[in-house]
């Protein structure tokens, strides 16, 4: 199950300026809606059930945590932007754009407002064709056919020609040519929920930490003295057991993994939380350990202020967690950027996420994909 929908969408426009119009609604899609994975190439149609102008077409599909109405209001927001205007005539009319759900996920809706997938797709060669430029895995949930199907049943036999290829958004940033890259950041910084979108995102496997199944957790924070040693020793012992599963699984030449956690974080929390002879005792152990593992080509570490961490602990609401005071939050981000400053083997990034929201405001996830740009930019990467 992804995190994401995943969502296709038919833009047209025969009015105007159609080329620059559909590149301007694709830039607002990616920034207001979610992230464009794909784009179809562009193509030139004869106004299909009525007369007009011909139209340029194409489809993309996106990746959004908006539910479908509400993307509905957000391609209705974009239509306006772009100076459509909709009169209560019935029937089709010349317009400057069009943006219509084709499908989101597998899902049926038949509400007054949105019908998807849309009615007439499997009728038009100006949705069916874009959308076979998109190579999806999609099948239609009710008709059970794919668009390759769709279209050799289809009786439209009306002329659709290509006339050019579109930008890709996300071609400028290349993050799979890393072959690991590790999020790292506070307790409640949003390590996984970042590292599950870029890996929806850019087709990556994930390693994602185990925090859940540890026993030792909620004693902890109950009793830190008690329970501090035996904590750590089995974060360790289980962070190694899975890197080495997952990493095992994968090619770490060829593969692209995502992580939320990198072993690290291991002896920095052990730092803070260990009497100094036990921390001693468990830094022979984990030097021995750490020699063997593999090293992220990218860490990324997610700066957020202790008040926001504490919020986002709020609302996420493990019980566990609710009473974990700023200070040790103030400590554990202090012990991240000690280990960070005595890197010099390690290719880090550190990006300020304070006040930014990467899943309520799409703009906050687009600035740190260009954080991340500008750092490979940087490497000449
Ligand atoms: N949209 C319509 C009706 N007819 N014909 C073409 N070629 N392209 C369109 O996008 C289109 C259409 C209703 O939205
Ligand atoms: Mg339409
Ligand atoms: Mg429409």
């Amino acid at each position: 199950m992804k995190s994401q929908h995943q969502v296709i969408l038919s833009i047209g426009s025969n009015q105007g300026d159609r080329l620059a119009t559909i590149e301007q609604s694709l830039q607002l899609i990616h920034q207001q809606i979610g992230t464009i994975l794909r784009v179809s190439r562009l193509y030139q149609t004869p106004a299909w059930g009525f007369e007009s102008d011909d139209f340029y077409n194409c489809a993309v599909v996106i990746h959004t945590y908006s539910s479908a109405h509400k993307v509905l209001n957000q391609v209705l927001k974009i239509e306006k932007q772009l100076g459509r205007l909709r009169k209560s005539t019935t029937g089709y009319a010349a317009r400057t754009i069009d943006i219509d759900i084709v499908a989101f996920d597998n899902d049926v809706i038949q509400s007054e407002k949105l019908q998807v997938p849309h009615p007439l797709m499997q009728d038009r060669n100006f949705v069916l064709l874009p959308l076979q430029d998109l190579n999806l895995d999609w099948e239609h949930p009710v008709l059970g056919k794919t668009i390759t199907q769709m279209i050799s049943l289809s009786a439209d036999v009306s002329p659709c020609a290509v006339v050019q290829n579109m930008t890709q958004p996300l071609q400028g940033i290349p993050l799979e040519r890393y072959n690991y890259v590790a999020f790292e950041g506070n307790i409640g910084a949003g390590k996984t929920t970042l590292a599950t979108k870029i890996a929806e995102d850019f087709n990556a496997k994930t390693v994602l930490e185990r925090f859940a199944d540890n026993p030792f957790l909620p004693k902890f924070y109950k009793d830190q003295n008690r329970y501090a040693f035996p904590l750590e020793m089995s974060f360790l012992a289980d962070r190694y057991q899975q890197l080495s599963d997952d990493l095992a699984q994968f090619d770490l030449f060829k593969d692209f993994l995502v992580a939320d956690y990198h072993i690290f974080k291991s002896l920095i929390f052990a730092k803070i939380t260990l009497a100094e002879d036990e921390y001693r005792l468990y830094r022979n152990l984990f030097d021995i350990i750490y020699k063997e593992m593999p090293r992220p080509d990218l860490y990324v570490y997610l700066y957020q202020n202790s008040e926001r961490l504490l919020q986002n602990i709020k609302k996420r609401g493990r019980s566990y967690e609710q009473k974990i005071p700023a200070d040790y939050l103030d400590k554990i981000n202090s012990g991240y950027l000690d280990y960070i400053k005595s890197q010099t083997n390690l290719n880090v990034l550190i990006i300020d996420v304070s006040d930014r929201d990467f899943v309520k405001n799409q703009e906050d996830y687009l600035y740190i994909l260009e954080e991340i740009k500008k750092k490979m930019l940087s490497q000449n990467f």
